[in-house]
């Protein structure tokens, strides 16, 4: 019927190694609500952290994927720069997942609003005048943001997993930009996602996928290399929209005949000829993130 489930409706086997008690937990303020999913801000044992639960009206599939989230988290092991999983408290109520807070938000947004130059142009609803940056980024952090994010991309294709949404809003930031890969482990349907669809902020994700995934619905950890050429092209402009003048329909076309975006201006030539290493229409002619994580190595090296 339509009535609301009881929490108590599932069981879930006991595994000791993650388990919380409930009692030690704090809810807070919800950080934010996917299609299927919320994300509260609790306290465990004075520490801050956030809770994946699934929201009033969810589905058995909504429940099964946050599990299913929850085990690919538990296999794929820690890496500084990935959001980690602490724990979760699966019986007797309803399923939390507890992942590590990051107290700055999402990448994308964290750029923007911290931009040395003007956030006036791009903004999608900006109230009022913008207040003065609070970060002050340079060039230098933005590399060691392309690092991190090559380093925590590495440890996950060594761990085959693909990410298949890897861009800017799926990056969150923590204390002393420390920067951690949100949402690796959900599973993705990609048969039944509706990519030309644009999200909740009028943007298309179809912009972060490689060609074989927009033709082919083709995802492995090349794909994810594309993915992270946009990226780097979001972080090189602060938060920008990419292609802003090319729509869903045309965006194949444009790929397949060779056009790429441009060097954003306060990007150098060094990191722009990494994306478009990202941006082989080959596959096979991208360079594996392994590779990636030495060239900004060097990249850095020669800023010390
Ligand atoms: O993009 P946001 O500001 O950052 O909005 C989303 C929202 O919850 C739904 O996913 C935020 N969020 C997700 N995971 C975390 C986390 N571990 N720490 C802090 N915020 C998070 C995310």
């Amino acid at each position: 019927g339509n009535e609301p489930a009881p929490f108590n409706e599932y069981e879930f086997p006991l595994d000791s190694n993650w388990e919380l008690p409930r009692s030690q937990l704090v809810l807070g303020a919800t950080l934010g609500e996917g299609a299927f999913g919320r994300v509260v801000m609790a306290e465990v044992n004075n520490a801050i952290v956030a809770v994946k639960m699934v929201k009033e009206g969810h589905t058995d599939d909504d429940i099964a994927s946050l599990v299913r989230e929850m085990e690919v988290m538990k296999i794929i092991g820690r890496h500084i720069n990935i959001i980690n999983l602490l724990g979760c408290c699966s019986q007797n109520g309803p399923l939390y997942v507890i992942v590590e807070f990051a107290p700055y938000g999402n990448l994308k947004d964290f750029l923007f609003n911290n931009r040395p130059f003007g956030r006036e142009q791009d903004r999608d609803n900006l109230q009022g005048p913008p207040s003065p940056p609070a970060h002050v980024i340079t060039e230098k952090d933005l590399i060691k943001f392309a690092h991190q994010i090559a380093r925590g991309m590495d440890y996950l294709a060594s761990r085959r997993c693909i990410h298949r949404d890897l861009a800017a809003r799926n990056v969150l930031v923590t204390d002393d930009y420390v920067l951690k890969i949100a949402d690796f482990g959900l599973a993705r349907d990609i048969q039944t996602t509706d990519y030309y669809r644009k999200n909740t902020n009028g943007r298309l994700p179809i912009k972060w996928m490689a060609p074989e995934s927009l033709q082919e619905k083709f995802y492995d950890s090349k794909s994810d290399v594309w993915s992270y050429g946009i990226l780097l092209w979001e972080i090189m402009t602060y938060g920008a929209q990419p292609y802003p003048t090319i729509n869903a329909e045309e965006l194949y076309g444009y790929l397949v005949s060779g056009q790429r975006m441009e060097k954003p201006a306060k990007c150098s030539m060094n990191i722009y000829i990494l994306m478009r290493q990202c941006w082989h229409f080959n596959a096979d002619d991208r360079p594996p993130f392994t590779e990636i994580v030495e060239y900004m190595d060097k990249l850095l090296q020669a800023k010390e």
